[in-house]
């Protein structure tokens, strides 16, 4: 039931050997560091959601009671099983319960649909879904059941919220997550504790390609990952961290987030949204330090302040903020306007995280993305021909380290092009390494959308579009939008007498169970898709053509 060997790629072993001697890896579930912190003060408050609050003690029983009921369904270590949960203490609750008995969480996301989550379970082999009831005025528990019925590994759906109301066909059997929450935990927790080199989830990629890979990260390197952002980030026992951004993102779970609250003993609020005015409510309300942003709700936050004034205390310390390109000017007024430091996070759930330091000046606090958090981390930033660019040159960024996987899971041919012979991960990020040794993230050479932090691979667009009659020619290409930074521009070619509008491009993704946020939202037709000399689309060209044409419109 564990992943075969050949469907992961490894560190080379005198690698694995000097990160385990010097330190980098200690061998440790990731579990044992939380099991540290309960044993030390099992009365401090650990999570806070809503009206409820969690001591370590308690958050400890109920993983132990979602451990023992995933065991009592046949989910065993080495399993995998699709999460798809909001922000909510019993994400929290299941991931540790994973962690501590070896099964494999793998981390989708609230807006994923029936498409998404097809694939991600039928890629991992997942034996379980884990949904709430529903998202918005989409059905979960009927999606699951969808899924279930196209992937046959899945044994059970695991449903969080309503389970009153009749299911129409079941695929499989449905279970609910308050009755394993009720399981009385009787697990040996010592019978199941990971190894440091097993795995410890998945997280999605991105995506640049058709549909997201998974990134396998292990007890070792994930630890390793959370304990250098915090030390980074200087989390203690005293950090009260806002857990707003979802869940399953790198970002928040890791960097240091929720789990990196839990690994120093301090304590993370949960909050379903990051909409400003409960926000900034619940930073006063909650005493919160720090926080987590995407640049989009960074300036959401920011203008809500200046217009209201919601924010009075002054606990709040540190606002990280990453996921997409933050301009300079906003970056500004992060301190003036909320009373928090910045700190900029540069990162990638495939590993290499870049923050700039607290005490940095705010010279670099604003205007770069800062720099790797461990010195173990290596990064090489080339030329086209793959030779080291100077210093304020814009080039490729390479990385490799302790915490960044060598492959995707289970996608050799993928592999071979996003790493080189030497392991290196490129990240399709074009960067300038500034003199003090900060990164300034310049563009990207990779074939993705970034749409307020989320990810679209236009491959994945285009694909939709290409099924639609009377598609000759499609390409996804990235448009300016002042709060998003970008959104999805689709430019197609028509076979002639035939007539296609975003209506239909989007119908066709509804239809498919494709995820919202992925949606074009603008269509332009053209005679001919411009060609690069080697015969390819030219997307720069089309990403100009609509800037210039969207600064027309305004
Ligand atoms: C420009 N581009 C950025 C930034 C990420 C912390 C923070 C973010 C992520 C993340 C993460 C950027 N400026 N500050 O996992 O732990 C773009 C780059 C990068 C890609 C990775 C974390 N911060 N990016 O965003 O895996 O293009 O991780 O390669 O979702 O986001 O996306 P993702």
């Amino acid at each position: 039931s564990s992943p075969a060997t050949e469907d992961v790629v490894h560190w080379p072993a005198d690698l694995a050997a000097r990160y385990r001697t010097e330190g980098y890896w200690q061998g440790r579930s990731l579990g044992s560091y939380v099991a540290d912190h309960v044993a030390a003060h099992p009365d401090r408050e650990a999570l806070v959601d809503g009206d409820t609050r969690l001591s370590y003690r308690q958050l400890w029983d109920r993983s132990a009671a979602l451990a023992q009921y995933l065991l009592d369904l046949s989910i065993t270590p080495g399993n995998r099983i699709l999460v798809q949960l909001p922000n909510c203490w019993e994400f929290v609750a299941l991931t540790l319960a994973c962690f501590r008995i070896g099964v494999i969480p793998v981390m989708a996301l609230p807006a994923h649909r029936r498409h998404e989550l097809t694939h991600l379970a039928a890629l991992s082999e997942s034996v379980a879904l884990v949904v709430p009831d529903c998202d918005r005025d989409t059905d979960l528990r009927e999606v699951a059941q969808q899924v279930a019925a196209d992937v046959p590994t899945i044994r059970s759906v695991i449903v969080h919220g309503d389970f009153t109301s009749a299911l129409g066909e079941a695929a499989v059997p449905e279970h609910s997550l308050a009755s394993g929450l009720a399981t009385t935990a009787r697990f040996a927790s010592s019978e199941y504790e990971p190894s440091g080199s097993d795995i410890a989830c998945f997280l999605l990629s991105g995506g640049t390609t058709g549909l997201p890979k998974l990134i396998l990260r292990t007890h070792d390197d994930y630890a390793y990952n959370i304990r250098a952002c915090c030390e980074v980030s200087r989390f203690d026992a005293d950090t009260v961290y806002l857990g707003t951004l979802p869940s399953s993102h790198n970002f928040p779970l890791a960097c240091p987030g929720i789990l990196g609250a839990l690994f120093v003993g301090g304590r993370t609020v949960m909050l379903s949204s990051p909409a400003p005015e409960r926000a900034l409510r619940t930073i006063d309300a909650e005493a919160v330090t720090v926080a987590a942003a995407v640049p989009a709700v960074a300036q959401a936050w920011i203008e809500h302040q200046r217009e209201h004034g919601t924010l009075r205390g002054n606990s709040f310390a540190v606002l990280q903020v990453g996921g997409s390109r933050m301009p300079d000017e906003l970056a500004a007024r992060v301190e003036p306007v909320l009373g928090a430091r910045l700190q900029q996070v540069f990162g990638m759930a495939e590993g290499l995280i870049n923050m700039t330091r607290l005490d940095d000046d705010s010279e670099v606090v604003v205007n770069t993305q800062g720099r790797p958090v461990s010195e173990a981390d290596e990064i090489a930033i080339v030329d086209e021909a793959g030779q080291p660019v100077p210093d304020g040159t814009p080039g490729a960024l390479l990385t490799r380290g302790p915490y960044t996987p060598r492959g995707y899971f289970r996608a050799p041919d993928h592999n071979v092009r996003a790493f080189t012979v030497d392991g290196w991960y490129a990240s399709g990020d074009i960067v300038i390494r500034r003199p003090d040794g900060n990164l300034v993230v310049a563009g990207r050479d990779k074939d993705m959308i970034n749409r307020g932090g989320e990810k679209i691979s236009a491959e994945e667009v285009e694909n939709f579009a290409y099924q639609l009659d009377g598609v000759d020619m499609a390409a996804a290409v990235a448009m300016p939008d002042p709060r998003l930074g970008e959104r999805v521009c689709l430019y197609l070619t028509l076979t002639p007498g035939h007539r296609v509008e975003l209506d239909d491009v989007v119908a066709a993704m509804d239809a498919a169970g494709v995820a919202r946020y992925k949606r074009p939202e603008r269509v332009e037709i053209v005679d001919a898709m411009p060609t690069t000399k080697v015969g390819k689309i030219d997307k720069k060209d089309l990403r100009e053509r609509i800037r210039d044409r969207l600064a027309h419109e305004s």
